[in-house]
Formats: C-alpha cells, structure tokens, sequence
C-alpha cells in the first residue's frame, strides 16, 4: 500500500525543489518552488500513514492560501518571499499584534511553514547521521522538541508526539522516499540539505530585518 501510494515519487526531487528556489543570485526565495518542496512534503508525509493527516492537512492549508495569493491580481508582488514581505508590509496587510483584520497575510502563513522546515532540517540531519539501530520517532521527537513544539499549545504538542510513535522505522522509512539503498539516501541527503538550509537562513534573516518572527 504505501508503495502505491508514492509511486514516481522521489524524496530526491522533492529536495530539488528547495534549491532551484534560491534562483541565481541566491539572494531571493522563489514562491512557486517554495510551495512545489511543500506539496511534495505533504506527499511525502501522506505516505507515512494517515495518522498524519492532521499535520498535512494543515499544511495543504496554508499551501492553499499562498497559491491564492500567486492566482490574485496581486500575483507578481508574490514572486518571491521577499517581494511578499515588501509588499504586504508597505500595504499594510500584516496583523502584527494580534490576528484580526489580515488573519491570514502570506507573511504569517510562511512563517508557520518556515519554522516547520527548520523541524525538517533537524530531522534529516540527526537520519544522515543516524545508523540502521537509531529510532525514527525519537529522532523526529528531538526534532520536534528542538524547534516547531516552542510554537505549539499543549494539545498539539501531545497529539504530535503520540504521532510520531506510529512512524515507520528507519528502512521502511528509506524505501518510501525512493531514493534508492540507504547509502544512496545518506548522498542524497548530503547533497541536497544544504540548499534547505539556506533556504531557512535567507527567510530566518528577511523575518529577523523586519522584526516579523513572532507574527500571531
Ligand atoms: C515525518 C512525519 C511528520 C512529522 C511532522 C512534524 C511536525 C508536527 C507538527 C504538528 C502540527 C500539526 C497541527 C497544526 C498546527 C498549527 O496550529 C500550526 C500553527 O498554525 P496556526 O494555527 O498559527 O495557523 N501549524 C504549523 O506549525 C505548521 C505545521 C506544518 C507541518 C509540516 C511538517 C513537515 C512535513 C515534512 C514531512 C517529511
């Protein structure tokens, strides 16, 4: 079942996707591929089990509310996360102190994906170093535990961790991202790591300028 579900799905191109977001000045972090990475994450988690559900349905929710803004009118002012920040903050479009009049401004929704993949950066360095005893779910909670949980209540940090007990363990974990042997997964995560991080550093410091890493 779960090889039906990822078929012509690699976690490879997924991967991909967060380096050709960086474009060719390495300076902006470009809209559609951002959101591509996102929904080939989503994919990918779908096919870890439905028990994930409620993470990726949040995901595919915020997703939605960015491809929006790249289908309004206003399309080119979200070309790339930093045209975004330019505009919505000359605009007036961001609630700063409280969720009220812009509930959903794309700077706040990015801000939730944001901070997620630096959950996902944890979590693929401590697989890459990981060897074929170590614990998919306790990797995955020290990941969490790390970064995304300081953003949650306490509901959903409890419902996340009674989730990550139902990951799959490390090979099956290999074999649904069809990558190839857990050799060729550790050169593939090797490679293509760096370009999430800078994917996150580039976002971390456009957040950090505008003072917008703590948006409600
Ligand atoms: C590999 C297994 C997947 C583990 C995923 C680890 C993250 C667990 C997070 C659980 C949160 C799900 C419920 C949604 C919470 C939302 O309240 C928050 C804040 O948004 P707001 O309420 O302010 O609008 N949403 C988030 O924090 C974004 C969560 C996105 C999770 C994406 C996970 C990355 C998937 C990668 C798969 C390899």
């Amino acid at each position: 079942k779960m090889t039906e579900a990822v078929e012509n799905f690699s976690l490879k191109d997924v991967l991909a996707d967060f380096k050709s977001c960086l474009g060719n000045d390495n300076q902006a972090v470009l809209m559609d591929y951002y959101l591509s990475g996102w929904k080939g994450l989503v994919k990918f988690m779908n096919s870890l089990g439905t028990i994930f559900t409620f993470v990726s349905k949040d995901a595919v929710a915020k997703i939605q509310i960015m491809e929006g803004y790249r289908n309004s009118a206003e399309s080119d002012k979200y070309i790339s996360l930093q045209s975004m920040v330019a505009y919505e903050l000359a605009a007036k479009l961001v609630d700063l102190e409280k969720r009220s009049d812009h509930p959903n401004s794309g700077c706040r929704t990015i801000l939730r994906l944001h901070r997620a993949l630096r959950w996902l950066q944890l979590f693929l360095d401590r697989l890459k170093t990981s060897t074929a005893e170590s614990k998919t779910s306790t990797m995955c909670t020290n990941a969490y535990n790390e970064s995304l949980s300081n953003y949650h209540p306490w509901i959903i940090r409890k419902t996340a961790t009674v989730a990550f007990c139902a990951l799959p363990n490390r090979d099956a974990f290999f074999d649904v991202m069809n990558v190839g042997t857990s050799d060729e997964v550790m050169a593939m995560l090797n490679e293509a790591m760096p370009y999430v991080a800078e994917v996150y550093e580039i976002t971390q410091q456009l957040y950090a300028q505008h003072n917008l890493l703590d948006l409600p």
